[in-house]
This record gives C-alpha cells, sequence and structure tokens, in this order.
C-alpha cells in the first residue's frame, strides 16, 4: 500500500514536472533559455535599450516594428538585419524596410552581450527581447519571452515586399498573410494596435488621399473631415513629412488605437480594413469603449505567437557575431 502510494506521488510528480515542461516550452522556444549561459543577457538588453529609449522615446515604434518585420519574413531569424553584400540585395534593402529605424540600438545591444558572453544570445532574441522591453518602456504591458532562436544565413530584399502586408492591404488580403504565418483573424486585431505608437510618411497614405482608385480620389473608408486635415499635412510628392499613427498619443503604448479606428480616422487603408470583417470589427469596438480594455493582455499573448513563427532552434541556423553580417 505504502508502496503504491509513493509510486503515484511520483508519477503525479513526473506528469506535473512534463506539463511544467511543456508549457514554457512554445514552438521551441523556452523562458529562461540564457539562465545558464548568460544570465544576466536580459537585463543587459534592457540597460543598453533604455539608454537609446530614454533620450528618443519614438524609437521604440521603430523597434517594434522591426520584430514584426523579421518574424513575417522567413520567420525570426534576424534576417531583416543581414546588410546587402555584392549582388545579393537584402531584406533591409527593400522598400517596406527604407523606414525602419534604430539598426543602431540593435548593434549596441548585441555588442553590450558580446562584452559578457560572447556568441551566446541570438540577434533573433535580441529582436525579441528589444521589442519587448521598447512597448514596456512607453507605456505598454510586459510579458516574458520564451529564448533560444537561431540566426538565418539568408535574407532576401524581394520576400520583403511578397510576405509584409502593404499599407493598401484590405482585410481579405491581411486575413491571409496573418494565416500563411499561423497567426489569426484575433491577432490580427491585436497586433494591428501596434500602429497605438509610431508614424507613417506621407508617401505611405498619398494614394489614399489623392488617387485612391486612379481616379484623383479620396480613399471612401477615411474620415472626410480627417482626410481635409491630413491633406493639408501631406501635400502631393511630399515624401519626409511623417503623420502620427495615434494622433496626440503617438509615443505611448495606450489602446487609442482602436478609438481612432472605429472613428474611420486609421491611417492606412490597412487599418481602416479592420472594420470590414466581422470578427476585427468587434474587436476595434469593444476595445474602443473606455472600460474594460483587454488589449493589453492580449497584445502580450499575440506577441509571444508572433515571436515563434518559424523559429530556428537547437544545431539550426547560428548565433550572428554582428547582427549585419552573417558569420
Ligand atoms: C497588419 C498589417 C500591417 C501593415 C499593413 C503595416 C504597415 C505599416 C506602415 C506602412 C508603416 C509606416 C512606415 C513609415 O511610413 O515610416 C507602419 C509603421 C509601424 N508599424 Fe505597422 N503594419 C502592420 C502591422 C504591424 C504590426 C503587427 C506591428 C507590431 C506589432 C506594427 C508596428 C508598427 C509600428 C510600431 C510602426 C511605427 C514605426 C515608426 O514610428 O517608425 N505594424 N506599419
Ligand atoms: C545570396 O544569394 C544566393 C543566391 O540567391 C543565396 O544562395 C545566398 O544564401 C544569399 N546570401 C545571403 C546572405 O542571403
Ligand atoms: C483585395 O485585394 C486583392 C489584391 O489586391 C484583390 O484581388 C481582391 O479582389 C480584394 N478583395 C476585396 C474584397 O476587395
Ligand atoms: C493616379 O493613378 C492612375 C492609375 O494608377 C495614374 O495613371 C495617374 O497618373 C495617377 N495620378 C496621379 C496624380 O498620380
Ligand atoms: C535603415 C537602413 O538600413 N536602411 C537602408 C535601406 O536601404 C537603403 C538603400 O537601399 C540603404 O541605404 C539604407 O541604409
Amino acid at each position: 500500500m505504502a508502496i503504491q502510494k509513493i509510486f503515484s506521488v511520483l508519477f503525479l510528480q513526473l506528469v506535473f514536472a512534463f506539463l511544467l515542461v511543456e508549457l514554457t516550452n512554445a514552438g521551441g522556444l523556452q523562458l529562461g533559455f540564457y539562465q545558464r549561459t548568460c544570465p544576466d543577457a536580459e537585463l543587459i538588453v534592457h540597460q543598453a535599450l533604455y539608454r537609446y529609449i530614454s533620450r528618443d522615446r519614438t524609437l521604440a515604434a521603430s523597434l517594434l516594428r522591426m520584430h514584426f518585420h523579421d518574424c513575417f519574413i522567413r520567420g525570426c531569424d534576424a534576417s531583416v538585419l543581414i546588410s546587402s553584400a555584392g549582388k545579393n540585395q537584402t531584406e533591409k534593402d527593400a522598400i517596406p524596410n527604407k523606414t525602419l529605424r534604430g539598426f543602431n540600438v540593435i548593434d549596441a545591444v548585441k555588442s553590450a552581450l558580446e562584452k559578457k558572453c560572447p556568441g551566446v544570445v541570438s540577434c533573433a532574441d535580441v529582436l525579441a527581447l528589444v521589442a519587448r522591453d521598447s512597448v514596456l518602456m512607453v507605456g505598454g504591458p510586459h510579458w516574458d519571452v520564451p529564448t533560444g532562436r537561431r540566426d538565418g544565413r539568408v535574407s532576401i530584399a524581394n520576400e520583403a515586399l511578397f510576405n509584409l502586408p502593404p499599407p493598401f492591404a484590405n482585410i481579405t488580403v491581411l486575413k491571409q498573410q496573418f494565416a500563411g504565418v499561423g497567426l489569426s483573424v484575433k491577432d490580427l486585431a491585436v497586433l494591428s494596435g501596434g500602429h497605438t505608437i509610431g508614424i507613417g510618411h506621407c508617401t505611405t497614405i498619398s494614394d489614399r488621399l489623392y488617387n485612391f482608385t486612379g481616379k484623383g480620389d479620396t480613399d471612401p473608408a477615411l474620415d472626410p473631415r480627417y482626410a481635409a486635415q491630413l491633406k493639408k499635412k501631406c501635400k502631393p510628392g511630399n515624401s519626409n513629412t511623417v503623420a502620427e499613427m495615434d494622433p496626440g498619443s503617438f509615443k505611448s503604448f495606450d489602446e487609442d488605437y482602436y478609438t481612432v479606428v472605429a472613428k474611420r480616422r486609421g491611417l492606412f487603408h490597412s487599418d481602416a480594413a479592420l472594420l470590414d470583417d466581422a470578427e476585427t470589427r468587434d474587436y476595434v469596438k469593444l476595445q474602443s469603449r473606455t472600460q474594460g480594455s483587454t488589449f493589453a493582455q492580449d497584445f502580450a499573448e499575440s506577441m509571444v505567437k508572433m515571436g515563434n513563427i518559424g523559429v530556428l532552434t537547437g544545431k539550426q541556423g547560428e548565433i550572428r557575431k554582428r547582427c549585419a553580417f552573417v558569420n
């Protein structure tokens, strides 16, 4: 009897240990992957990043966007960071990446890590941790980032064009592109909320304002009064001016994005498109209410999912020494 009891307790403990491993094991990644090999890794990332964000809060938006771009092209493997060499045009040179800022921040974070634990922490994990801390530093939620990503060796400019949703995308295309990387319609609604921080260049909305269907028209999905305001700021052919995506609080991570979209004042057609599908529209409406927003919690969950897309683990890929170059 006693022996049986001991066995059943042992068995239960085994089951429990197994479940715990399973829960913390997200697609081959795990929480605290560097606990043994570089115990201060996450602290080093946080401190190096803080030096930049405390001087320029607007960097947070670009660094969040960088992780999104990385994950949508070839998975989260830091391919977005590889510099072009010779004939190879990399993702960095593709049109959507021309507006990415903060590559120098990633380099600084990586060199701080290399000083303490050379050759241990991947650039792909740096991107995931930097995105998490960037959001946190501008008032957003915190989430635990499973780590253990490895860096890819390939980066091709054209893939950025085909795999990143364009700002003029309609809801069908957006849903398809998110489904293509294993993200749900809810993830689309939630992650679009990343546009609560940051800016868009006038060039990206110029067609929307002046030539939506090629007949000199304005996107009917845009509130006409807001369109008039935007036209004052963004003259045709103006390429350097920028517009805030969440006007008035574009430097703070909050749920205002959904209020903006519900008022038909989302900056891109892709933001407005969230009103064209029952599920995404319901989500927008729900979050734009003043009380009981679940956005912070939802965003944390969807970011972990996005961070799992196509990751390289184990012996795949490499740990790049410098993020801009394969070893
Ligand atoms: C749903 C499809 C999406 C489209 C079509 C899209 C498109 C764009 C475009 C065109 C810009 C403006 C770039 C510029 O002109 O400087 C932008 C900026 C931005 N995007 Fe997205 N995006 C999408 C999803 C996401 C996701 C999933 C995230 C992160 C979770 C994100 C985060 C950002 C941020 C933070 C900025 C501001 C960047 C800055 O201020 O430098 N976007 N996006
Ligand atoms: C450069 O292009 C070749 C041919 O497409 C490819 O095999 C190689 O992996 C590319 N290098 C990088 C760094 O992407
Ligand atoms: C959405 O855009 C795609 C590609 O531009 C187009 O083929 C499709 O007809 C559009 N769908 C709707 C419902 O407008
Ligand atoms: C508007 O779009 C049409 C079709 O794409 C193009 O032929 C025309 O030149 C554009 N007009 C302007 C002012 O850009
Ligand atoms: C930030 C960044 O690396 N941007 C690059 C985008 O592509 C152009 C040329 O195609 C480069 O000059 C930029 O450095």
